[in-house]
């Protein structure tokens, strides 16, 4: 059932024990909400823990409580509530939850939510899941700390481009406004996302070395070759921003070796197209400006299958 917020409230403060997860490849808005409703529950006195599946970015390694973050079993039993943020469905967190025998419930805002929870706080139209965790914590009357404003300004920031996106709207800015009034810094956790190691840009400029334009220049490739170190072909984050703003591109695509062997992961961002819808066709979701999807195959077969795809869309919508 879709909850208000003082009844997802009720819900948390009813668990005796509660794990918190999110998407695997987590972004801010998945990590800084993640930590946010953590450091809030523990406030609150609750048994409360963190599970993620894989490792935490080094970019967001400034945020607070990231190292109570654990790396759980692959099957969940135990915990009264488990609660999923900023993931449409419970495949992405790559946790199963067939054993599972407590509640779930799912604070997010995908288009794609497959609404597959026992207790739903989903809403579309914000820019982050930091918001929508945001309001319970304000409409719960709980203290946000300034360490609670930082990862929750982190989770805003990061998912609409630091205020930049088509997402980006009034009530993004009045959650933001009140993140440094509760005592987020903007500067220096700008300052924190951007710094980036060495290894990240050589990485950079190998990825963009492999640009390739399709159809008439309104579809931009990049691909990740497979022969980068790990770390970098685990931490691409921005390199999509490069081809997505080549002039006159409507989608851009990046193309990179997913965690199983020949299998090949997709992230699109676009100007106007609805690229959720694209990439549900191809078994993933998103966002309309911002989706993704894992396709079996080597890197030449899914380009080869995706690329014609995403060009009929375009010619299909009339952009
Ligand atoms: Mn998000």
């Amino acid at each position: 059932m879709q909850g208000s917020f003082p009844e997802v409230w009720a819900e948390l403060m009813a668990a005796e024990s509660v794990v918190l997860t999110t998407h695997i490849n987590p972004d801010g808005d998945a990590l800084g909400s993640m930590l946010a409703l953590y450091l809030a529950l523990q406030n609150q006195g609750k048994k409360v823990r963190m599970w993620l599946d894989g490792d935490l970015p080094e970019m967001y390694a400034f945020l607070p409580a990231r190292i109570d973050i654990s790396h759980p079993p692959l099957t969940v039993s135990s915990a009264d509530l488990m609660v999923v943020l900023d993931a449409g469905d419970a495949e992405r967190t790559g946790i199963s939850f067939s054993k599972f025998q407590g509640k779930v419930m799912n604070i997010d805002h995908h288009l794609s939510n497959s609404g597959f929870a026992d207790v739903i706080l989903v809403d579309e139209t914000v820019a982050a899941t930091g918001i929508l965790v945001l309001r319970l914590l304000e409409i719960a009357e709980v203290l946000i700390t300034p360490a609670i404003a930082t990862c929750l300004f982190t989770a805003v920031a990061t998912d609409c481009g630091f205020f930049r996106y088509a997402n980006t709207d009034e009530a993004t800015f009045e959650a933001a406004a009140r993140l440094v009034r509760y005592g987020a810094e903007p500067h220096k956790i700008s300052e924190a996302i951007q710094k980036m190691p060495l290894t990240k840009i050589v990485a950079l400029s190998r990825v963009l070395a492999s640009l390739e334009l399709f159809g008439q220049g309104k579809v931009a490739a990049i691909m990740v070759p497979d022969d980068i170190p790990a770390t970098a072909v685990e931490d691409t984050e921005g390199f999509i921003d490069y081809p997505r703003n080549i002039a006159g591109v409507e989608v851009a695509i990046l193309f990179k070796p997913a965690g199983g062997p020949g299998q090949v992961k997709l992230s699109m961002r676009s100007r106007n197209l609805n690229v959720s819808v694209l990439a549900q066709s191809f078994g993933g979701g998103g966002h309309a400006r911002a989706a993704g999807c894992t396709l079996d195959g080597t890197m030449d077969e899914v380009k080869n299958r995706a690329i014609p795809q995403v060009i009929r869309a375009i010619r299909e919508a009339g952009l």
